[in-house]
């Protein structure tokens, strides 16, 4: 055996060994008991992976390889998510085709992410942008569509008058464009919209049943914005007419001096433009406001109070109109401060009731589903001069997207796909008329809300996925099942993960899917700064590659490494020095078997247990296991990598049978390492299909215990012993003790012990 480590002739090596044989493959049906695990899969950009992107890979992987150990069938995918703007922005400004481009980036990704040692299983590994995957994209959009819950509406769009591009709100910096700097003006433009608002209730009420992190959850929460209150009528002067107000505090009403409009809605009542524009971060801005001139009567006083526009309210949420109560909201005493409207500072407080009519309203609005792009699924959808709006037959999905020669946007903000009039103009699938297609493609998030289903069964040409299939790795109790964990960025705790929800609810009512929630379990994973605590990106030169990594120190210290950085949930910096140690801690473990060859060869045989092992050391290898156990399970993977180096620092030699529980509680972290000493101690099968140590209990003895003192059965006081101390002793330490003695007048009449808690002294 080699004297020293050296990763170059390990790594490679097992990784096509792990590959020929299969080991990580999910077994699609199996006696054991399924896990699934998920990552969320990457954006394939051309700059390849940085060491920031294998962080939840690894953390997940120590997971997914403990449950295999631990016996389970487990499932744990990997593949593109490769719809987007960058590769399609790339495309723009070098002519290069999205898919040769895609394919390219996909071949460094896979080849980056398979030289870290990760247990994916490559055999299931799909591809949003491949026409056999996105086929059922687009059928699912066709069922929302049957369901009525995909609609168009006229809505606002970001818009760049340079470019002439319609652009997502990420790429809107500072209100301009992110590519030329040009302020960005609004348009109005026919969009698809999804009703994900329609299951505003349920996303938010069953977040009870499913185990996510505490923030996450309120993430959620925040986002999906439920709020119960009323409404009130306010009736107009010398009109039929009357105003509706939302309001959470009907019990203000009584100090109700104005009512504020909406823009739109003030325009709807008085047919005027008063010229006010709403900004949507209402806190923040100076309050502007116009009187209407209108007067509506407070229901609860009969007072007549002024109606104003203003720039506060916005019309899509609650009704568009409030009442304002200067002396208990903020944004209401600084409207009514600068117009000079009354305060009334004290006012009686209704009931909650009085007056109101109960609703519940939701910040959540309907998700905006069209893109003007070329990047992205084809919507489904045909429009007939005859027969209006006709959904693509599903036998002639997928619609395929289109080659074309210039990846811009028209003229006139349409698709590069308006300008390929072969492929626009086509027959009505109904009345065989005249017809032309949709030309807008679907956003980003859509092929990521339901991948993980597709995972379950990848390559079905009849259905997204198999029931079976479904039912088998997600489970079959509606309330209960779904992926066992999924760990993903704090970036996606809002919109990614509440339309995969939405998705996985809407399928679930069609009775498409097994549970009615996605995933049960969901964490997140801090990022990997630059060094000096940047971000970490290409623009700032600051990008450390894994490969340079892998090459100098190994995968398996690099996964290491990243592990014990710091707590795993935390951002923290890239720190090029602090890589030597777990490099050093691995060498040392590789040191420790040269020794047991070397010296304790007899050994070697499985089961030979003469070496004499001290208590002590038991002990400690027995509450590492608890700590190792317990710690990944609670993604405490820093704390795990620290109780190893511990162990390995008190024992720097151990018998053959310690040094292999050793191996095995870090496998799941140094696959390679491992598996490549655990063949040198004789073994043929592969470590990562070991079961996972267990602990006993009685092993981990505390050193000292605690033994409470009674005397006539009351407790009188405590002694602190040694474990290993004697029945005589103990109950001579119990009779002299301090705070016991002065109860004990004669010679006692008996002293009973229960050992190893309790002493009763009876006088
Ligand atoms: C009177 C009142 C008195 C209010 C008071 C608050 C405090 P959340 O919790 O966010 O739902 N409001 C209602 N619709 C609005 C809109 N379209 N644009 C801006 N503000 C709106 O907040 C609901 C409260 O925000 C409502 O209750 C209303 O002001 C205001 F001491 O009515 B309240
Ligand atoms: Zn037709």
């Amino acid at each position: 055996m080699a004297k020293n480590y050296d990763h170059t002739k390990i790594e490679k090596k097992w990784q096509s060994i792990w590959e020929k044989k299969k080991i990580y493959q999910a077994q699609n049906s199996s006696k054991k008991s399924k896990y699934y695990s998920l990552i969320e899969f990457p954006y394939p950009s051309g700059d390849g992976l940085h060491v920031g992107h294998p962080r939840p890979y690894i953390g997940m992987d120590v997971i997914s390889r403990k449950k295999r150990m631990e016996g389970y069938n487990v499932l744990y995918p990997i593949g593109w998510d490769a719809f987007g703007l960058p590769t399609e922005n790339y495309a723009i400004k070098t002519g290069k085709d999205p898919r040769i481009v895609t394919k390219k980036n996909t071949g460094t990704f896979r080849r980056q992410i398979k030289s870290l040692g990760i247990s994916f299983d490559w055999s299931r590994e799909i591809n949003t942008t491949d026409p056999k995957y996105y086929k059922w994209t687009q059928w699912i959009f066709l069922q929302f569509l049957k369901k009525g819950l995909a609609y168009k509406k006229k809505m606002l769009i970001n818009w760049c008058p340079k470019d002439k591009i319609g652009l997502a709100n990420e790429e809107v910096v500072n209100s301009c464009c992110e590519r030329c700097g040009t302020p960005v003006e609004k348009r109005e433009k026919e969009q698809w919209m999804l009703a994900i608002t329609k299951y505003a209730e349920r996303l938010d009420r069953d977040l009870d049943t499913v185990d996510f992190l505490p923030h996450i959850k309120l993430a959620q929460k925040n986002w999906i914005g439920k709020s119960e209150g009323a409404t009130i009528q306010f009736v107009i002067n010398n009109s039929k007419l009357s105003i509706e107000v939302f309001t959470t505090r009907p019990d203000t009403i009584f100090g109700a001096t104005f009512l504020a409009l909406a823009p739109e809605l003030a325009k709807k009542i008085t047919g005027k433009d008063f010229g006010i524009k709403v900004d949507t971060d209402r806190e923040n801005r100076d309050k502007i406001g116009i009187d209407t001139g209108l007067k509506a009567k407070n229901p609860a006083n009969s007072e007549m109070i002024p109606v104003y526009v203003v720039n506060y309210v916005s019309v899509d949420y609650g009704t568009g109109a409030i009442m304002g109560v200067p002396a208990d909201d903020e944004r209401d005493r600084e409207f009514a401060e600068k117009y000079k409207l009354p305060i009334i500072e004290n006012y009686k407080k209704a009931g909650f009731e009085e007056f109101g009519k109960k609703v519940t309203t939701f910040k959540l609005r309907d998700w905006i589903f069209s893109r003007q792009r070329y990047w992205g699924e084809p919507i489904p959808v045909i429009f007939c001069e005859d027969c209006g709006v006709v959904p693509v037959p599903e036998k002639d999905l997928p619609v395929l997207l289109p080659k074309v020669k210039n990846y811009q946007p028209t003229e006139s903000g349409e698709s590069p796909l308006a300008n390929i009039s072969k492929w626009v103009n086509v027959k009505c699938p109904k009345c065989k008329g005249k017809a032309k297609r949709e030309t807008d493609t679907m956003p980003n998030w859509a092929g990521s809300s339901w991948y993980y289903l597709r995972y379950t069964d990848p390559k079905n040409t009849k259905e997204f996925a198999s029931r079976k299939k479904l039912n088998y790795w997600l489970g079959t109790d509606p309330a209960e099942g779904g992926v066992d964990w999924y760990n993903g960025g704090n970036e996606h705790t809002t919109l990614h993960l509440l339309y995969s929800r939405f998705w996985h609810k809407f399928l679930f009512d069609l009775g498409l899917v097994p549970t009615s929630e996605p995933y049960k379990k969901r964490t997140s994973h801090g990022l990997i700064l630059a060094e000096g605590g940047e971000k970490m990106s290409k623009s700032r030169g600051n990008v450390i590659n894994p490969d340079d990594i892998v090459a100098r120190f190994g995968a398996d210290t690099l996964r290491v490494y990243e592990m014990f950085m710091g707590p795993f949930d935390q951002a923290i910096a890239w720190n090029e020095e602090a890589i030597i140690g777990p490099r050093r801690f691995l060498e040392r473990v590789w040191k420790v078997a040269t020794q047991i060859q070397k010296n304790f060869s007899g050994l070697l045989q499985p089961s030979a247990g003469t070496f004499p092992v001290q208590n002590s050391s038991v002990s400690a290898l027995h509450k590492t296991i608890k700590k190792v156990s317990e710690d990944i399970e609670g993604m405490r993977f820093n704390t795990v990598i620290s109780a190893l180096m511990i162990f390995l620092n008190e024992n720097p030699t151990m018998p053959k049978e310690v040094y292999e529980i050793f191996l095995k509680l870090l496998a799941p972290f140094a696959p390679h390492i491992t598996e490549e000493l655990w063949q040198l101690l004789g073994h043929k099968q592969s470590i990562h299909l070991e079961p996972w140590p267990k602990y006993d209990l009685s092993r981990i003895k505390d050193t000292e215990i605690k033994i409470v003192v009674q005397v006539n059965g009351k407790v009188r006081g405590e002694i602190i012993v040694p474990a290993e101390t004697g029945e005589d002793e103990i109950k001579s330490k119990a009779l002299t003790e301090g705070s016991v003695s002065k109860y004990i007048s004669s010679t006692p009449k008996k002293v009973i012990y229960v050992k190893g808690r309790l002493i009763n002294i009876v006088v």
